[in-house]
């Protein structure tokens, strides 16, 4: 009992003195969260056969785009400012968008090209050759596979990452499906999925894996592409398996705030009702305001924006989406244009901070202020104010935490000064990779932030403040 105690007193000291070590992101995550938006594909038999799930009977000669053209894929991509793609390589239904010799179901099965197409082979080459970077949705259910449901389904799955690594790499992002329609009658796959990530870290070491859980990445928790306001990096997974056994939606959209692994959400969405591309949806594409809106509160939330855009059955990105998805580039370009608070004097009220503002207006993640605590009874750090030399008009405050040093942010609060009278604040939890915050426009001589509680040493690598278009911004 004693011992138990002391190693209770000890642990409680170390919290104290900020000695715990919060888990922090490799290299590749964080890498990862830099990338901050890119696309998703759905494509594969169900873009011939209108349907969502296809049941993995269809026959091969459906698939047949007549135009495919994968650097038209990446040059939009490229437009609308995403900076990767992830493709379906095998959806449900189990159609693989290479010529696998582990399955029968494939492209080389298919009248495109002959049998001869390979849509990973030219999309990956297309991404390299224009610097986007490539990465590949597998999904573990398998609707045709005949081996689906017994052990010897794990060595095919394998077998096909080793096929997708080896011929198709470097994959940058590798997305595990949790999804499974098998009804009460249907065949149970018991997934070795220890041997699947032994797999990958073997062959690809730098590649992050996406699932419900991660080990990398987690879901948000919805397909509607929104990230909880307190959105924490930091997730318990002891306990919790992929698919049903995955922690509760509102547990994924909002993580755990001491969480024992470091497993950033992402948010995927689909530019249209479907994941797959249908006919009768081409009228209703998302425009470019909502989407500018989901990149609010996705990005501007912490996490990153998984935006799915389905090529059409001729195997081109349609017309509408990419009108939506350039009207997007432009409303972010224009109203992120103008960082006002680079012409505003800076100030660090309890430390100097005037001497090393740069720091959080330089548009680099890379260098940082941290925010000693005040003293050693209150939760309260150190706060950067900015002074404007006139009235300035805003609507938008972006904040970027140095997450390299961990997720420390709980509680901060941003005021507007009118010469030495507070004008209003607004209070958040969590800042992470990236928040942003609107609001009605004020107009202020001043702008600061405190940061009231954190679980470590809080530190701001960028801030910003705008005035965006009012029409944007959520009454
Ligand atoms: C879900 C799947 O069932 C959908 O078809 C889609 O692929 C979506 C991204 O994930 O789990």
């Amino acid at each position: 009992m004693t011992r138990i105690f002391t190693l209770l007193v000890f642990l409680v000291s170390l919290e104290l003195a900020g000695q715990i070590k919060q888990p922090l992101p490799s290299r590749q995550q964080l890498a990862w969260h830099d990338m901050e938006f890119y696309f998703f594909m759905h494509f594969g038999p169900n873009t011939f056969t209108d349907k969502e799930w296809g049941h993995g009977d269809e026959p091969e000669e459906i698939f047949n785009p007549s135009r495919l053209d994968c650097r038209q894929w990446v040059k939009v991509a490229k437009e609308a400012g995403a900076k990767g793609i992830i493709i379906t390589a095998k959806h449900h239904d189990g159609f693989c968008l290479w010529p696998s010799k582990y399955s029968k179901h494939t492209v080389r099965e298919s009248k495109w090209k002959e049998g001869k197409g390979d849509v990973l082979k030219e999309l990956s080459q297309a991404c390299k050759e224009q610097g986007l970077k490539f990465g590949v949705y597998i999904s573990p259910w398998d609707r045709n596979h005949p081996d689906y449901g017994t052990e010897k389904y794990n060595d095919v799955f394998v077998n096909m990452m080793k096929e997708l690594f080896t011929n198709y790499g470097p994959i940058w992002e590798l997305w595990w499906d949790g999804a499974n329609g098998e009804g009460p009658n249907g065949k149970k796959q018991v997934y070795d999925w220890r041997r699947f990530e032994n797999t990958v870290r073997q062959l690809s070491p730098t590649t992050v894996i996406f699932s419900d859980i991660g080990p990398d990445i987690r879901w948000v928790g919805n397909e509607s592409g929104i990230a909880g306001k307190t959105n924490w990096n930091y997730l318990d997974t002891a306990g919790y398996k992929r698919g049903l056994g995955a922690p509760a939606n509102d547990t994924l959209q909002q993580g755990n705030i001491l969480g024992k692994n470091w497993i950033p959400a992402e948010c995927d969405v689909s530019i249209r009702p479907g994941w797959f591309w249908h006919a009768n949806e081409d009228t209703l594409v998302k425009s470019p305001e909502c989407l500018f809106d989901l990149y609010l509160k996705s990005v501007g939330r912490g996490a990153n924006l998984l935006l799915n855009v389905p090529p059409d059955n001729r195997g081109l990105i349609h017309e509408n989406d990419v009108e939506a998805l350039i009207g997007f580039k432009k409303i972010k370009d224009e109203n992120f244009k103008n960082n006002l608070l680079k012409q505003a004097k800076p100030e660090l009220l309890v430390h100097d901070f005037s001497s090393g503002a740069g720091e959080v207006t330089d548009d680099s993640v890379g260098t940082f202020r941290t925010l000693k605590k005040l003293n050693r009874k209150t939760t309260g750090h150190g706060m950067l104010f900015f002074t404007f030399t006139k009235k300035t008009r805003l609507n938008c405050i972006s904040i970027q935490e140095a997450i390299q040093n961990g997720q420390c942010i709980k509680g901060f609060e941003i005021t507007f000064w009118n010469g030495g009278t507070v004008v209003d604040e607004i209070k958040g939890s969590t800042i992470g990779n990236k928040r942003i915050i609107t609001f009605p426009v004020k107009e202020v001589t001043g702008v600061s932030i405190l940061i009231n509680d954190a679980n470590c040493l809080p530190a701001i690598s960028e801030m910003a403040a705008y005035l965006i278009d009012e029409k944007l911004i959520e009454q």
